[in-house]
């Protein structure tokens, strides 16, 4: 397989990467912008592999993009590249218009083209693996699901732009017969996430000893999924996935925001005494809720489960264990991201 992986030095991506190579039998092109969000050094571990490259490129810019398809000859695209951060959205939708709706467009303008050059053995191997995310299904009530089929309710701008990129890339297979298959996936956490997302922010502030911010009541649901599971899911629908279908990713892992940063607070806490606060209570702070926040999500992972096989590894206790043992122990990979990239005062005011 030869792949190209766009927002490889993104979190996710990253993790795409990493887990490509470690499979072996694979060459990757990591074909990213490098943006606030990226970090080449999350590739440390595969940087100096020869079936590893990187090249610095923005998925808006066609022309490039559609050499890049002709000189790598790529069998597959895994598109993860996207301005991914809800708070920003709001503060500034036009990147994440540009980025992801007029980005994703131009890829698949690239990727059609390509593709119409391949014979016909070639085209039946190719696949375009759109990299998406449950926001498009909009907010769910206290029961129920988010099913493949659960129409579209994008509530921010940055689910409104993930949505208009999955309708583009389905419209690209309808009219074009561009061999595509969305993914639909919940909130990731893991090693490497960029500290302006819940889980990294909770447990840098836990170890810095500033105050917890809480949007709103705290009550809101979020479902879990680590992002190895997610690369592990990619992979499998990326070999046996069904083109022209969706599959919705996620592990049953609901928890409330609140939840999630009282359990982060005491995994700190058993490991080193935090300074200044002598419980949750006192390190976290409400405040002014996200404009429009979204209630709850939780997927119905069912399909990929059932049809394709896959299932996570990781429970959500020893993942957010393991993820809170990393941010420990890899202080050199977030303490310049904090002190230079992202001092925001988003970080707490403690
Ligand atoms: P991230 O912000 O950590 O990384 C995004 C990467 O894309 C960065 O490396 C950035 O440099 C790159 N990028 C941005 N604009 C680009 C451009 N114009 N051209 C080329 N590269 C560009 O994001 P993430 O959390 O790793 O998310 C990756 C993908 O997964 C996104 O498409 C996101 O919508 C989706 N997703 C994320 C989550 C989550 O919980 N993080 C959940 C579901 C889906
Ligand atoms: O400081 C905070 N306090 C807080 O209460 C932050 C940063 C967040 N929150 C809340 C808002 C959300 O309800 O925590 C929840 C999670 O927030 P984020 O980490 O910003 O994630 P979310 O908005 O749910 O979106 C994420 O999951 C879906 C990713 O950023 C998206 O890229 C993905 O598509």
């Amino acid at each position: 397989m030869r792949i190209i992986v766009t927002g490889g030095a993104g979190f996710i991506g990253s993790a795409v990467c990493r887990l490509l190579i470690r499979k072996g039998n694979c060459k990757v092109l990591n074909l990213d912008k490098l943006t606030y969000a990226a970090d080449l050094r999350s590739l440390n571990s595969i940087s100096e592999n020869p079936n590893y490259s990187f090249t610095k490129e923005d998925i808006c810019n066609g022309p490039q993009i559609a050499k890049l398809f002709e000189t790598f000859q790529p069998t597959a695209v895994i598109h993860l590249a996207a301005e991914s951060h809800v708070d920003r959205s709001i503060d500034g939708p036009a990147e994440f218009m540009k980025t992801n709706i007029f980005g994703t467009f131009s890829l698949l303008e690239a990727a059609r083209a390509y593709f119409y050059g391949l014979n016909a053995v070639e085209r039946s191997q190719f696949r375009f693996v759109h990299v998406s995310t449950d926001e498009v299904f909009g907010t769910l009530g206290s029961t129920d699901l988010f099913k493949e089929n659960t129409p579209y309710a994008p509530n921010s701008p940055y689910a409104a732009s993930k949505a208009s990129s999955d309708h583009l890339v389905r419209a690209w297979h309808h009219t074009y017969e561009l061999p595509v298959i969305i993914c639909n996936c919940t909130n990731n956490y893991g090693p490497f996430q960029f500290p302006e997302k819940l889980i990294p922010l909770m447990i840098i502030n836990s170890l810095l000893g500033k105050k917890l911010p809480i949007y709103g009541t705290g009550q809101n649901v979020r479902d879990w999924l680590h992002v190895e599971d997610h690369a592990l899911a990619l992979f499998t629908i990326l070999a046996k996935g069904v083109v022209g279908e969706s599959y919705n990713i996620g592990s049953r892992n609901e928890r409330s925001n609140l939840d999630v940063a009282r359990r982060i607070f005491g995994l700190v806490q058993d490991r080193f005494p935090i300074s200044g606060f002598s419980n949750f209570e006192e390190a976290s702070e409400f405040i002014a809720d996200r404009p429009g926040h979204d209630w709850r999500y939780a997927i119905d992972p069912s399909k990929l489960a059932k049809t394709l096989d896959w299932q996570p590894v990781y429970d959500f206790e020893t993942g957010l264990m393991s993820t809170v043992n990393w941010y420990i122990e890899n202080r050199d990979w977030w303490e310049p991201i904090v002190e230079t990239k992202y001092p925001g005062n988003r970080l707490g005011t403690g």
